[in-house]
């Protein structure tokens, strides 16, 4: 009822509201440069039914519909919309002004991360089961105005949303990214532009790297030198740093706001030379080395028989599980090659209850599959052949597990050979590389039912900023996006790289650094 009224009066100022603008403002949508059409989104729709009659104009009188549930995503809409379009756009629960309506609540065929978006003369409808589906359809929204949207002074409309409707969800329920903050060191800031950036792409897990041989990047208060010593420099020498718990706190709730989980690993045995570097007595021989600023893996290991390491890693683990509203902590477990083998098995016997006491369950690299992991453990796959004996069989066993193929999906690897920054040990991954896999075939006895999801790790030995990070992840993220996202019968590179190439006005906006791939044409 309420919405028939609104309709009505809406409709009529809308028709108002057109006899006095410009011509251009009565063209579909379709039809204004740089033309967006509702199948131009990334990651690409489960479903798309347009119509071009049906465009909906913002004017300075649309408000945001949002009962208390949706408020907070309607205050993120209306954070998105009200700096470029420089409109009210109130956030009221209801209005008879055309409005953009964020509506919770049964919505068929969408589950719990997907939502229905409808947009007609009279408004636009976002509707979903959980406000994270609202988030996500709002990022669709977003997409489907001007590239110009995005800009954070006041620019010139007109700004009309392409008729039709579109009902989507995901095929994974983890897609992730992962900082590595560890090598070199992010700061707060830098951390929420990234946060900002791949919830674009329907991004809902940020998996933080936080302590490598490099260095150890978040307060412990019951070992506080793994901070202020082990957190002290980086690679190459620099002055690395570390969060404070409060600064991390708020890591998490900027994340949570953008309705990611946040995923803290503390990598173990292995990849451990700062917190031994700490602390003397973690140490077999109670020598502590030195801080260590190369790029080097494999040489160092916490020691796994004398019981100080457990009791350190109860302290340490207890309070990143207090600062960690999401089920998951990551104790990392890749390339322990100063451990024995037998010695990993002992140690993550001692580790895996340890977590699960503080109420956490494990996410780790896969090599921990090769240890007895309980069915709610996720092995996360990095290697570069597809073949893993221990991930198959945790598969097996019911485990789920989330695909990192290195070759495919680490945004650390240089796109060529002559590329400025990255790494090359897995390949050289150009954004066709990183879109042409899929993640039911990428491991060997890992199926569709088998999979969490995807992540796109990025490695920062050779990353110190902003305009690092975002020449590597963009525009690689996305495709890793649009893989854990998109049906997998939407997979299409010719039709992906069109829908990309008109990501480029809205990098541009943002003032992302992009790496202009010659496999694309860029607009
Ligand atoms: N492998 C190491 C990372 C990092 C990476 C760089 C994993 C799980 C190479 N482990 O990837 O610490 O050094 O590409």
């Amino acid at each position: 009822m309420r919405r028939s009224l609104a309709g009505l009066l809406g409709a009529t100022a809308l028709a108002l509201t057109a006899l006095t603008q410009p011509a251009l403002a009565s063209q579909p949508a379709a039809n204004q440069p740089g033309a967006r059409t509702l199948a131009d989104v990334i990651p690409v729709p489960v479903s798309v039914s347009a119509d071009p009659e049906a465009d909906f104009r913002l004017t300075p009188a649309t408000a945001i519909e949002a009962d208390r549930d949706a408020r907070q995503v309607g205050d993120y809409l209306a954070g998105l919309l009200r700096p470029s379009t420089g409109y009210r756009l109130p956030v009221v629960e209801r209005t008879s002004a055309p409005s953009i309506a964020l509506e919770l609540g049964p919505t068929a065929q969408v589950g719990d991360q997907g939502y229905q978006l409808t947009v007609t003369k009279k408004g636009v409808t976002v509707r979903a089961n959980s406000s994270d589906g609202l988030f996500a359809g709002v990022q669709t929204l977003r997409q489907l105005l001007p590239a110009r949207v995005e800009s954070r002074q006041v620019v010139r409309g007109p700004w009309v949303v392409p008729g039709g409707t579109i009902v989507d969800y995901p095929r994974f329920g983890y897609r992730g990214a992962m900082l590595d903050v560890a090598r070199h060191f992010f700061s707060v800031d830098e951390v929420k532009r990234y946060i900002d950036q791949i919830a674009q792409y329907k991004i809902n897990r940020l998996h933080l790297h936080l302590a490598d041989d490099q260095g150890w990047r978040i307060e412990i208060k019951s070992w506080p030198r793994l901070a202020t010593y082990g957190g002290s420099t980086e690679v190459g020498g620099g002055p690395g740093g570390y969060y404070t718990q409060e600064q991390y706190k708020d890591l998490v709730a900027y994340a949570a706001s953008r309705h990611i989980t946040v995923i803290p690993e503390i990598d173990m045995p292995g990849h451990t030379n700062a917190a031994l570097a700490s602390y003397a007595e973690l140490n077999c021989d109670g020598v502590a080395p030195p801080l260590y600023t190369g790029i080097e893996v494999g040489f160092s290991s916490l020691c796994v028989d004398k019981d100080i390491t457990y009791e350190f890693l109860d302290d340490v683990i207890g309070e990143v599980a207090a600062l960690t509203p999401g089920r998951y902590l990551h104790i990392g477990g890749d390339e322990a090659h100063a451990t024995t083998p037998e010695d990993y098995q002992k140690f993550m016997g001692e580790v895996l209850p340890i977590v699960a006491e503080h109420g956490k369950l494990v996410q780790g690299w896969h090599e921990i599959a090769k240890t007895g992991l309980p069915a709610s453990a996720v092995p996360q796959f990095w290697d570069t052949d597809g073949v893993d004996a221990a991930t198959a069989a945790a598969a097996a066993a019911g485990n789920k597990i989330v695909m990192s193929p290195a070759n495919k999906a680490y945004l650390d690897m240089q796109y060529h050979e002559n590329s400025p920054l990255g790494l090359h040990w897995a390949g050289y991954v150009e954004v066709a590389d990183a879109y042409h896999w899929d993640p039911s075939t990428a491991v060997q006895g890992v199926g569709e039912a088998s999979i969490a999801g995807v992540e796109a790790p990025l490695w920062s030995e050779t990353l110190t900023d902003s305009d690092d990070i975002e020449f590597m992840a963009f525009p690689r993220l996305p495709g890793i996006a649009e893989i854990g996202w998109s049906p997998k019968a939407s997979h299409d590179w010719n039709g992906y790289r069109e829908r990309l190439a008109k990501q480029a006005p809205r990098w541009e906006v943002q003032g992302i650094d992009f790496y202009r791939s010659p496999q694309v044409d860029w607009r």
